[in-house]
């Protein structure tokens, strides 16, 4: 059975591609695991629980769902190369048009170097704005240059990046992150929302990507994930952060990426999420809508 998923189950005028401003890119990929799997239906799940959300932003007083919000079939990739994964997201983003917002879904946060490579394509100077428990800083891991320890590392070359709720490194990774002047951590421990703010204006960049690691949430938001860390950011720090990226920048883009969802069988043998999955689904689908009514409220 395939099934067709689309955004809070949106009538069909408010989510044909051609008049969309949002395009929801789910992506089924998952590589090279460190610790916990799952990421691969992570995305689907945040879909799926997006249903039940209210069209109406009572945070914001805004109803996003007005401008559009297409659902890109799932882009499958566990079986492909890191290299294939990387192109076949750009095909996918360069198919919906450039002038749309593209949040993508992972999978693992490896697919963020596909996501900002297309993002790329579009603009020419953006920093990125990353919410994580790691720096993902690592040069290579598993042998690989594309996995999504290795992340950061990957995209610092082109893009400043200001990382925030980090709480997990290895030595080197320290030293690498600390030399790196494109890079400023704000520590998990050393959470400020004025530290986050003179970061952002310390930026030369006017645009900004975002991408947000469900493990820089504190376990007690968000428990689905391959490498839960105590210590991290609440809900209400998320958002602040957020706001803080619209009001000050030009934000191109965004993913939330590495939810690996965790399923029971009920009495009748269906597969169903736990309940505490069914929340962080549903709290991770608020979190797309949020970012949503950001952008529209700008
Ligand atoms: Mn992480």
């Amino acid at each position: 059975m395939s099934l067709e998923l689309t955004w809070m189950q949106l009538p069909k005028e408010y989510r044909n591609l051609k008049d969309c401003k949002f395009v929801i890119l789910p992506i089924s990929y998952e590589k090279d695991l460190t610790y916990g799997a799952g990421a691969a239906s992570g995305s689907i799940e945040i879909i799926k629980a997006s249903e039940h959300l209210e069209y109406y932003d009572a945070e914001f007083n805004i109803e996003y769902f007005e401008k559009g919000v297409f659902v890109n079939p799932v882009l499958k990739l566990s079986d492909s190369t890191p290299e294939e994964m990387l192109s076949k997201i750009q095909e996918s983003v360069e198919s919906v048009g450039s002038n749309k917002f593209v949040i993508g879904l992972g999978g693992d946060h490896a697919v963020s170097i596909g996501l900002v490579q297309a993002a790329e394509k579009l603009h020419d100077n953006f920093a990125i704005l990353q919410i994580d428990a790691h720096s993902d800083f690592r040069d290579s891991w598993n042998g690989s240059k594309l996995n999504h320890a290795c992340v950061m590392r990957q995209l610092v070359d082109k893009h400043e990046i200001v990382a925030v709720g980090i709480r997990s490194q290895d030595k080197d990774e320290r030293a690498a992150v600390d030399l790196n002047e494109k890079v400023q951590t704000i520590y998990a421990w050393d959470f400020d929302l004025e530290k986050v703010k003179s970061a952002l204006l310390k930026l030369e960049s006017e645009k900004l990507y975002i991408t947000i690691d469900v493990d820089g949430f504190d376990p007690s938001v968000i428990s689905g994930t391959g490498t839960p860390e105590p210590g991290g950011l609440l809900w209400k720090q998320v958002i602040e952060i957020l706001k803080l990226c619209f009001s000050l920048k030009e934000v191109v883009g965004a993913d939330i990426v590495e939810f690996a969802p965790v399923y029971q069988y009920s009495p009748n043998r269906s597969l169903n999420l736990t309940n505490q999955s069914r929340v962080e689904a549903y709290t991770l689908a608020r979190l797309v809508s949020k970012i949503m009514s950001l952008v529209v409220k700008k």
